[in-house]
């Protein structure tokens, strides 16, 4: 198992192999993460998303980071909450597992996570959070090729909830 961090805190700033971008369909930038991934990545970040053609509700694709402190920037569309009906926590479940089937290819060991679809696209935290956990607990069992997790984000209440949810994962294994 590779370590899992919790990190109240802003992903622009993480040294890491990957970082996740909660990104939308056109993959041309917005607010959020989105707004401050490319603000911090630089011009170049949107030259490249421009060619990818955008992606998926539940998809992901990979840029390089320019300027980021990240090399690389998983970009994944996660679902907007319309109540839960319209299959919004399957296609959630396939942002985490496309964007660690990214990193797995790449060989990138170390990915870090904002928490996607929790804030403009309005997503339950609790709900969220216990998708978010799940899977990629799940996933970095069945896949050992990982060093490390990190579930980082601003919103202090989401970090209380993973922090939650990760305590009693590990009181099960
Ligand atoms: N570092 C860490 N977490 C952050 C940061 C940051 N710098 N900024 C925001 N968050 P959101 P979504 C957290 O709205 O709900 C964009 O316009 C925030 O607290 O960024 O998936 C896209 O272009 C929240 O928990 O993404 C799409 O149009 C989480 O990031 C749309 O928003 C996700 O919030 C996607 O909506």
């Amino acid at each position: 198992m590779p370590e899992i961090e919790i990190i109240n805190g802003d992903i622009t700033k993480l040294p890491i192999a990957a970082i996740v971008n909660a990104a939308n369909n056109s993959l041309l930038g917005g607010g959020g993460v989105d707004g401050a991934i490319h603000r911090a990545a630089g011009p170049w970040l949107l030259d490249e998303c421009k060619k990818l053609g955008g992606c998926e509700t539940g998809q992901s694709k990979i840029t390089k980071g320019y300027y980021l402190p990240a090399s690389f920037v998983i970009h994944t569309v996660g679902p907007v909450w319309q109540g839960g009906n319209k299959n919004e926590p399957e296609l959630l479940k396939s942002c985490y597992i496309t964007a660690l089937d990214l990193a797995r290819e790449k060989g990138l060991r170390k990915i870090a996570f904002p928490a996607i679809s929790c804030g403009v696209y309005g997503y339950p935290i609790d709900k969220a959070a216990e998708i978010a956990v799940s899977t990629v607990i799940k996933y970095v069992r069945q896949y050992d090729c990982f060093d490390k997790i990190i579930f980082i984000d601003l919103n202090p209440y989401i970090i209380k909830e993973y922090e939650k949810l990760l305590e009693i994962a590990k009181r099960q294994m």
